[in-house]
């Protein structure tokens, strides 16, 4: 029997959503709510992970009176096999990307950058010494481009393990040796991955998940690192910004155009462009009062973190923004853009512009950046949205008041930069913090929205909760975006809600108790400030002795899948929402929620609701302190008062 249909307010939480998505029932347009409805009776052997569809023999699922596939793979390995390419094509995205921006790094060394530039010469020279190039007495470009050919070899090679898997604390580096998990180049991991998966290839579901941690650590340590460091270097590296968040960031009077994707280079001339005076001026011929450019999705949060231009919504909201009737056009690149999207933007004016060669849309209009001029390129998709200002239709448009103040760009340079100050720039106050109970952890939030759950409810409901206890919070993604249309990212409104060690620390230091961190890819960074911390000494010898946890409240893509698992094989303890598609076998559920701690230091876990996440995240810090032995200290020095006390009287 078909679910009914969902209130609006048990799909979405914020207040501009609410009104957007009752315009959109008004005007009958369909959403992912309302198509998620449609498609609530889902099949069991999916869900489960034990359908298998890997040869043409099958489709195979396994019943209790068919323990085995046709050719005789059982529930361990159907589910192991499925597992590992979800890692794959996570690890293939977050990877692409990078690459992506490698071989636009490598054409800026070489004097074809088209408008692009090495926006960040001390992070390209400091990169650079973490791989040992030589640096000094080089010009930028000759040392960019020793280290774009070095990080195209991270790609392709063969024999050799990860280069950037040594940038972990080396205790780690140990972990993954002993275990056999140590990556070698990106592109050999997914290729191998798939052959092991192929039909007749690999059946120990043990050794197929040992081989998605390691395809995993290749995109956590391998290509998202590549990516966020490249970022950095030609677009700059984030430093701390303020913006504005949700619908509301749309304006009646301006042309709105909303940049939706993953991959900065063509967001961030975009934003270069939408401040030429001549776009200005076009636009203001045109009747309107200027440009705004907003973002959705990662794609949003590269611009906000580097430029503060404002976020117009996370996942779900890419079709809401149509809806308001008030976008000119959204620019689309790839990763989490709605294949939905052209039939959404039909009832309007909205065009929508696909400008990757590998990620076309039927019904977007296909506009691909010119290589070779960039900037004019992206001034003609910015005249092109203006020109469909005359279109908009004024009955249609409903744009929420609804918008919070946020504060952005907390890269791990910046986070050090503000917790030692220019000339000690470290993070030791972070780690005296820790280590004197004043915050008893650091948890990462991360990951997607999910159209089967009420939108935001979940990561906003524990990141209050666990700022109450004193936990400092790092965000990426769309749950980022989640605390920013909460008002949690700025210092004021979160502070107020914070417990009052976290808030001292916080205070002393200027920096809120929720930091965004920036993109998905970027939870690299999240790794970076573990490895800092472990680095800065007193909290353990990797990262699964620090008293952290990575959670992925709403999560629904592959790249969640792969970031769940490398943060797992680096040690760090993943509550996950929802489960993985992989309840069918007890043997693989064991070993990734049991097992994988013996090895790794870190498992999965699942938590329901926000309410249980709590009590098994301050369960894990619990622990970690304790072993740490820093849970004794204030028990020690409570006791210490205590004998004073004896001895006053
Ligand atoms: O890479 S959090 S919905 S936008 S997959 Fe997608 Fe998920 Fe958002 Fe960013 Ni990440
Ligand atoms: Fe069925 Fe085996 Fe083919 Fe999978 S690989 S579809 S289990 S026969």
């Amino acid at each position: 029997m078909a679910k009914k249909e969902r209130s609006i307010e048990e799909c979405v939480t914020d207040a501009a959503s609410v009104e957007i998505l009752r315009k959109a029932q008004e005007e009958c347009i369909d959403t992912c709510f309302s198509r998620a409805d449609a498609q609530s009776v889902q099949c069991k052997f999916g869900n489960e992970g034990i359908c298998c569809r890997i040869c043409y023999m099958g489709p195979c699922r396994i019943t209790p009176k068919s323990p085995c596939g046709i050719c005789g793979a059982d529930a361990a390995t159907i589910v192991a096999r499925n597992f590992l390419r979800e890692v794959v094509g996570g690890t293939a995205a977050h990877s692409d990307h990078g690459r992506h921006l490698v071989l636009r790094l490598k054409k800026v060394a070489l004097g074809n950058g088209s408008g692009y530039e090495i926006k960040d010469e001390r992070t390209l020279r400091y990169t650079a010494c973490l791989y040992g190039i030589e640096e000094a007495g080089r010009s930028k470009e000759e040392v960019a481009l020793d280290l774009a050919n070095l990080f195209l070899k991270e790609f392709t090679s063969q024999e050799e393990k990860l280069k950037t898997t040594t940038l972990a604390p080396l205790n780690q580096q140990n972990i993954w040796h002993n275990n056999h998990v140590t990556p070698l180049g990106i592109d050999r991991m997914i290729v191998e991955s798939m052959h092991r998966t192929h039909m007749g290839v690999d059946h120990d579901y043990k050794n197929l998940l040992l081989q998605a941690f390691r395809t995993a650590l290749s995109d956590g340590w391998g290509g998202s690192r590549i990516a966020t460091i490249v970022s950095d270097i030609l677009f700059g590296s984030p430093q701390p910004i303020r913006s504005n968040a949700n619908l509301g960031v749309l304006k009646e009077k301006t042309v709105n155009i909303v940049v939706h994707g993953h991959e900065p280079a063509l967001s961030e001339m975009l934003a270069v462009a939408s401040q030429a005076p001549d776009i200005i001026e076009y636009a203001k011929n045109a009747g309107a009062d200027g440009i705004t450019l907003a973002g959705i999705c990662c794609t949003a949060n590269e611009i906000l973190m580097r430029h503060g231009i404002p976020v117009a919504g996370n996942f779900l909201q890419q079709e809401l923004a149509i809806v308001t009737g008030a976008v000119e056009m959204m620019v689309i690149d790839v990763q989490c853009c709605m294949p939905g999207l052209p039939e959404v933007a039909r009832a309007y004016h909205t065009e929508i512009v696909s400008t990757n060669d590998i990620a076309k849309t039927i019904g977007a209009t296909h506009l691909t950046l010119d290589e070779n001029n960039a900037l004019e390129s992206a001034k003609q998709i910015l005249r092109r949205a203006i020109d469909n200002f005359k279109q908009r239709d004024p009955a249609k448009v409903i744009i929420p008041a609804e918008k919070k103040p946020l504060v952005a760009g907390f890269s791990v340079e910046a986070i050090k930069y503000m917790l030692g100050g220019t000339y000690r720039a470290s993070f030791r106050p972070l780690n005296d913090a820790i280590i004197q109970n004043r915050i008893l952890g650091v948890v990462g939030i991360v990951g997607c929205n999910n159209a089967r759950s009420k939108v935001d409810n979940y990561i906003n409901t524990l990141t209050k909760e666990l700022i109450k206890r004193n936990v400092l919070v790092l965000k990426t993604g769309c749950a980022a975006i989640a605390s920013a249309k909460q008002g949690m990212l700025t210092p004021e409104t979160a502070l107020e809600q914070a417990g009052t060690g976290l808030r001292e620390v916080c205070e002393a230091v200027g920096i809120p108790p929720v930091l965004h961190m920036g993109s998905c890819v970027d939870n690299s960074r999240i790794l970076e400030a573990g490895t800092e911390i472990v680095i800065e000494g007193g909290l353990g010898d990797d990262l699964s002795q620090i008293p952290a946890v990575g959670v992925a409240p709403e999560w629904m893509s592959e790249k969640a899948v792969a970031i769940a698992s490398y943060f797992v094989a680096s040690g760090i303890d993943v509550i996950l929402g929802h489960p993985f598609r992989i309840q069918g076998s007890q043997e693989v559920t064991g070993f990734l929620e049991k097992e994988a701690a013996g090895l790794f230091g870190g498992s999965f876990h699942v938590c329901e609701n926000p309410d249980a996440a709590v009590e098994t995240i301050m369960e894990i810090l619990n622990n970690k302190r304790e072993k740490l032995g820093i849970n004794k200290k204030m028990e020690r020095k409570l006791m210490d008062m205590k004998d004073r006390r004896k001895l006053d009287v």
